[in-house]
């Protein structure tokens, strides 16, 4: 099987081609801008005779058309990802995540191309805190932000590429992920970088805003099931139970490396802010018998602390722009 994965480079893009790499006969071509967000390093250690790097742009049509010519499947992750600087700059999120899904589906649809999508929980806008019911497949889109309403676009763009050219899609919604390779600017490694470089964490407005936290690797597996097993126009909701809001994350962080549990600020609220996360992952479970290896957050949070801990290489030449651009707004 020859999968194109785009968005590669980055975070979980990179995260799903080590777990691709791990299948007998795949053979993976990553399309990556390598914008500030991307790590090549990430991707260090994989077989060069199964996995190749092609720098370049998802809304750039003709690279996308000969690329899908090659493959049998393209799993979806190429986006600007970060909410807080789709407030700041919002039209980035418009070109990649709205324009390069378009270039994508087209793509797909010209040469059969299976395609997957990734998308985020984000796209259902947010639960009160003491809301029984989690988001669902049915639950209707109501995005926030930019970055939720491009996302959610780039949905909507799928679903009518599936119903009216029959474009072989599916598209998954996952929650909060967490793990090695995520960028400084992102809650918890910004939080745990903060601790070991002597700094108090940054939480923003009243620190009980809730996510639901799942393990990259988890979020990998979901999709190498749905993209193997998915039926084809379904949505699939991707979650692992581990709802935590943002003072409960400090705490575990700053009990770990020692520090006092009011050793944090509370700074400036992100406009716009989403209450509360929360993933039913029923039908992904039942229909396709997938379950997340990594369901203890607790655990795999420490895991996570550790693996900044000793790379401090790769993200120290982030940490001084991210915090400045993050003292201009006041969080
Ligand atoms: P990331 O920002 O770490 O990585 C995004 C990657 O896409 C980077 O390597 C970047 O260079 C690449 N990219 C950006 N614009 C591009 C373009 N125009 N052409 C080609 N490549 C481009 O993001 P992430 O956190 O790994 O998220 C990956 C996907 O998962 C996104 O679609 C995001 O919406 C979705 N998602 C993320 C989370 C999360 O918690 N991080 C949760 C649910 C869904
Ligand atoms: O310094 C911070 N302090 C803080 O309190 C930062 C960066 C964030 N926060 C809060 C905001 C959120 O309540 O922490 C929570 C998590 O923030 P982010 O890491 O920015 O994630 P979020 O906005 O929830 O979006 C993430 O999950 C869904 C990903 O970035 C998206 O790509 C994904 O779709």
């Amino acid at each position: 099987m020859r999968v194109l994965v785009t968005g590669g480079a980055g975070f979980i893009g990179s995260n799903f081609v080590h777990h691709l790499v791990g299948q007998q006969d795949v053979v993976v071509t990553v399309l990556d801008k390598l914008t500030y967000a991307a790590s090549r390093a990430s991707l260090d250690g994989l077989p060069t005779d199964r996995v190749s790097l092609v720098v370049g742009d998802v809304a750039d049509q003709p690279l996308v058309d000969r690329l899908a010519a090659g493959h049998d499947a393209i799993v979806h992750f190429a986006a600007e990802s970060h909410n807080d600087n789709s407030l700041t700059e919002p039209g980035p999120f418009i070109q990649t995540n709205l324009v390069g899904t378009f270039c994508v589906l087209e793509a797909a649809r010209r040469h059969g191309t299976r395609l997957h999508h990734i998308s985020t929980d984000e796209v259902y806008g947010d639960l009160e805190l003491d809301d029984p019911q989690r988001f669902t497949e049915a639950t209707p889109y109501n995005p926030s932000s930019p970055y939720s309403a491009a996302k959610a676009g780039s949905d909507h763009l799928v679903r009518a590429w599936v119903r009216s050219f029959g474009v072989k899609a599916t598209i998954s919604n996952c929650s909060n992920n967490y793990g090695p390779w995520q960028h400084v600017e992102k809650f918890i490694p910004r939080q745990i970088t903060n601790v070991l470089d002597g700094r108090r964490p940054k939480v923003y407005g009243t620190g009980t805003n809730v996510r639901d936290w799942i393990h990259a690797e988890d979020h990998s597996s979901a999709v190498w099931t749905i993209l193997q097993q998915g039926r084809i126009g379904e949505t699939y909701l991707v979650g692992a139970d581990g709802e935590h809001n943002n003072l409960e994350v400090v705490a575990l962080i700053l009990e770990h490396l020692g520090r006092p549990a009011d050793d944090y600020d509370l700074v400036a609220d992100r406009a716009g802010h989403d209450l509360r996360y929360a993933i039913d992952s029923t039908k992904l479970r039942d229909e396709l018998g997938w379950r997340p290896a990594h369901p203890d957050f607790g655990a795999g949070l420490a895991r996570t602390i550790e693996w900044y801990r000793d790379h401090e290489s790769w993200w120290r030449p982030h940490k001084a722009a991210t915090e400045a651009a993050y003292e201009v707004k006041g969080q």
